[in-house]
């Protein structure tokens, strides 16, 4: 007899404590929605002339594209007329987006709608990443503003990220594990494909983009060269890289490694950003059983200052984390 299926939205409902109000399955529920929106979008892109830039340059002044701002108005309009949500914190907005008429509305939702889009112009795996906070209390009535999202990763309700791969992947946490979906396009369902996602250690990858050495500290060069050398305690180590953090955060989680961004001469905080980027996947990861550090201090005890702050990244297998602090500063 053939093995049952969960769909996503069975998934999310059966996850949350009995006594919930149904509010964060929803809110999961329409992220998953614009994930499906996003995963056809993208198929089509190359074919209906959507792959280009705008010419115009986001809030990090880094150039737009076409995708991207498909990708941030999706979210916005999926995201309308949900009451639970508050506001919207994206990485193409310079502030935080207050929904009309939630202003009671107790969550609010962190987005880096398409992340990796240098990617797009080659066919290469993008993601989006999302992060869910609670309001505090006291904000209740008053529209959402930076002061919602302005909290620490470990505060975050629940997190994940999207892959568009050769498969389109939903993978969260609640806290309560790590689990990952996989689209069935011709029907446009997310199936629980990777339940209770475990990181794995001592095997996988190192990731980190080499060309910037000249840049790095003298101890980050170090440190890669000790990974490069397999000479580090973690053990061997293949070189991977894709230029799409959600795809090579993927990957360690199943195969285990890390993930580094560290900082350079001309990025002194790292290029990823905390809110959008390194407290949802540092979120999922630590989940899994991992660990997520900027060097120093574990991601998720980082309290953002400003909406776009970047800190460096080092993600990935606990041991192979624990590995890159004691090579970068002996503890
Ligand atoms: P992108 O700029 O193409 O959107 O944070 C964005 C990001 O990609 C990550 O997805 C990726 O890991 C990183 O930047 C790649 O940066 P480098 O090209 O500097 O390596």
């Amino acid at each position: 007899m053939a093995t049952g299926l969960t769909l996503s939205e069975q998934f999310f409902r059966d996850q949350a404590a009995s006594a919930a109000t149904g509010d964060l399955s929803t809110v999961l529920n329409r992220v998953s929605l614009a994930a499906r929106m996003l995963a056809a979008e993208i198929m089509r892109a190359g074919f209906v002339g959507r792959l280009g830039l705008t010419g115009d340059r986001n809030v990090q002044g880094e150039q737009v594209r076409e995708l991207d701002i498909i990708s941030n108005d999706i979210i916005s309009q999926v995201m309308d007329h949900a009451p639970m949500i508050a506001g919207i914190g994206s990485e193409e907005l310079e502030d935080v987006y207050a929904m009309d008429g939630s202003e009671n509305g107790k969550y609010v939702l962190t987005i880096d709608p398409l992340d990796g889009s240098g990617n797009v112009d080659v066919d290469g795996a993008l993601g989006t990443i999302f992060g869910i906070y609670r309001r505090p209390a006291h904000r209740a009535g008053e529209p959402a503003a930076a002061q919602d999202v302005l909290q620490p990763g470990r505060e975050l309700v629940a997190a994940g990220y999207v892959l568009y791969g050769p498969s389109t992947m939903f993978v969260y946490s609640a806290g309560n594990g790590v689990h990952g979906f996989t689209l069935d396009r011709s029907i446009g369902t997310f199936f629980l494909t990777h339940p209770d996602i475990r990181i794995p250690e001592g095997t996988g990858s190192y990731a980190v983009n080499e060309a910037n050495e000249i840049d790095w500290e003298d101890p980050v060069r170090d440190m890669v060269a000790t990974f490069r050398r397999q000479e580090s305690r973690c053990g061997k180590r293949q070189a991977r890289y894709t230029g799409a953090l959600v795809a090579d955060v993927h990957r360690i989680l199943l195969k285990g490694g890390v993930f580094m961004y560290p900082p350079t001469a001309t990025k002194p905080e790292g290029k990823l950003r905390l809110l959008y980027e390194n407290a949802p996947l540092g979120f999922v990861v630590v989940n899994a059983g991992g660990a997520a550090t900027d060097g120093r201090t574990d991601v998720l005890d980082i309290t953002p200052t400003e909406l776009h702050q970047r800190t460096p990244l080092y993600i990935g297998s606990s041991g192979d984390v624990a590995e890159v602090r004691r090579l970068l500063h002996g503890s």
